[in-house]
């Protein structure tokens, strides 16, 4: 495994010279942030985060995201258009030197979480997800009371509602069209740049609102990977997304893509999954509901090679910042990770 880092650019009160102190730390997973959804990013901007990444010590080959278009997903006309940027964003991110990009294919919400600060029993805080509370939203009716973490803050309540009525028409069909039309047009480029293309699970993986969700479980993925039966056309495996339901077998369903080399990049993140939720936990497989060495191994069986990032982290010592993106429980998280991966790597040679 290639062991990477998310880092949200300048701004990001977490540098690059800490990120660099975590033992085993190869890679960074960025993106230009400062241009919307949908436009093609800039080569200077590109080039930038390539040079501070490499400045410091690290390797600049996995972005997450290039954010797809709600025009794409909706199947508006538009989305020629888009889908173009989004090819010379790939050709872009090709030449300088990237392997791997993220992606997702989530209508308007991207993760979704009812509270970020919930306070754990050890004093620490993490994102908590409890259906009750979502069922309490109403997306449609612009006062609603409540807005939940992770919404795009670019729509006005307005704009919002009216993103979520164009899916409430549509189907999970419709939905399948539209990423299949999206990834005959992206594929063949990323081919051509020789770039992993990994689509992230929606999180939670299943239905929020009533909008079409369908990256979300086993059968899924078999189908939107035969869209396009090419080795590009790829997963980032997303531990945390796809275990807070039990009905996902992680463990097999990591050794099998991981065998068919279709997953290009895994978070690695532990969850404890609740009858109405789950919550986030440290990464320690006994925190949670994942087991987390049994995942790691599957990977590791089964021929992985490719990049894995600690996942959300807890906010623990006192640390403030970007929920979910500390530096102190996500750096715990990688030592945690490189841990199991030596003793599965000397264990398999045994
Ligand atoms: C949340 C992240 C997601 C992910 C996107 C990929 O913390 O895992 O926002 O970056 O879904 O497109």
């Amino acid at each position: 495994m290639k062991l990477s880092f998310r880092w949200y650019g300048k701004d990001d009160k977490i540098t690059l010279q800490h990120i660099r102190q975590i033992p085993g730390m190869d890679s960074i997973v960025t993106a230009v942030y400062d241009v919307p959804v949908g436009e093609v990013w800039s080569r200077e901007s590109i080039a930038d985060l390539k040079k501070m990444t490499e400045d410091a010590g690290l390797k600049f080959d996995v972005i997450e995201s290039v954010p797809v278009h709600e025009d794409i997903k909706l199947g508006k006309p538009s989305r020629e258009k888009y889908i173009e940027n989004y090819c010379e964003n790939i050709r872009r991110l090709g030449e300088a030197g990237v392997k791997c990009i993220c992606y997702n294919f989530m209508p308007v919400f991207d993760w979704t979480r009812t509270q970020l600060d919930h306070v754990l029993p050890d004093g620490s805080t993490s994102l908590v997800y409890y259906q009750e509370q979502v069922d309490k939203v109403d997306p449609l009716k612009s006062d609603s009371d409540l807005t939940l973490p992770g919404w795009d803050a670019s729509y006005t309540r307005d704009e919002l509602a009216s993103v979520v009525a164009e899916y409430n028409a549509m189907t999970e069909d419709d939905l399948w069209d539209n990423i299949m039309y999206f990834l005959e047009k992206v594929i063949p480029v990323a081919a051509e740049c020789d770039i992993n293309m990994a689509i992230h699970e929606d999180d939670p993986c299943w239905s929020i609102f009533g909008l079409p969700r369908i990256i979300t479980d086993e059968k899924n993925l078999d189908r939107f990977l035969s869209l396009v039966d090419d080795p590009h056309n790829g997963l980032t495996f997303c531990v945390g997304s796809l275990g807070c339901s039990n009905k996902n077998d992680i463990v097999s369903m990591a050794a099998k893509y991981a065998k068919m080399g279709r997953i290009h990049f895994v978070h690695m993140r532990n969850v404890a999954v609740l009858d109405n939720g789950f919550e986030e936990r440290a990464h320690l497989s006994s925190c949670g509901s994942i087991d987390m060495y049994a995942v790691m191994k599957a990977l590791h069986d089964n021929g992985f090679t490719g990049y894995v990032r600690p996942d959300h982290g807890r906010m623990i010592w006192g640390e403030t910042g970007r929920p979910g993106y500390g530096l102190f429980d996500r750096a715990l998280g990688a030592t945690y990770l490189n841990g199991l991966w030596e003793a599965i790597e000397k264990g398999s040679k045994e």
